[in-house]
């Protein structure tokens, strides 16, 4: 009965100080190197886009950061440039801790965006956990990170869609919330049966 935690995104850019920065981002590595060791195995990702990648709004001239955009995958937030392939604001925070088994980035091809740890933005075109997590006899997923209502959002509703048993611990996520993205998330988890741990509302 493996259970896995998967660490989404707790990367420098999405700490303060960061290119995207979430407000009080770096609230999420205390509680989650905290929750590492109720678990045997730890899964991280990151955001990890190539410079000029599709989903920045400095790659679409006359658009501003947090507009959005139709992309042939469907509307697409634009963002500012931000976790660009091994930049400093790709790190990870460091005081998180990285011993995990797994490593996994997403986002790294220009043309397409990708919130989610298992399919890009497309909704279709896999990153491989699934079948890591398959094989690996791992059903049960704990997610934790940046931003609650993006990453970790499109990243539960795909393993619940998928089969996987899936917790969210609120107390280790923190969100961007754009315009009511927040609620938006957490309605929408709560409907796709994503058990939503400290959820004070
Ligand atoms: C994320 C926006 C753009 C996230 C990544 O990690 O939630 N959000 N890229
Ligand atoms: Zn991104």
């Amino acid at each position: 009965m493996s259970q896995a935690l998967i660490v989404i995104d707790v990367q420098n850019d999405f700490c303060p100080g960061g290119a995207l920065a979430v407000p009080d981002g770096d609230a999420v590595v205390a509680p989650i190197n905290a929750l590492m060791a109720e678990f045997d195995t730890v899964i991280l990702t990151q955001d990890w886009h190539p410079a000029g990648h599709s989903s920045f709004a400095s790659s679409h001239p006359e658009k501003a950061p947090f507009e959005e955009i139709e992309m042939p995958y469907g509307r697409q937030v634009l963002w500012p440039d931000h976790c660009e392939q091994a930049s400093e604001g790709a790190q990870f925070h460091p005081d998180l801790i990285t011993r995990g088994d797994l490593i996994l980035r997403k986002g790294f091809r220009r043309a397409i965006d990708s919130y989610s740890c298992f399919f890009e933005n497309d909704h279709k075109t896999g990153t491989g956990l699934e079948g890591y997590l398959h094989t690996r006899g791992i059903r049960d997923l704990t997610l934790v990170g940046l931003a609650t209502d993006y990453c970790v959002a499109y990243s539960a509703l795909d393993a619940a869609r998928l089969g996987f048993s899936v917790a969210v611990d609120l107390a280790a996520c923190r969100a961007i919330d754009l315009d009511g993205s927040l609620n938006k998330a957490l309605s929408e988890m709560q409907a796709a049966g994503v058990a939503l741990k400290n959820h004070a509302g």
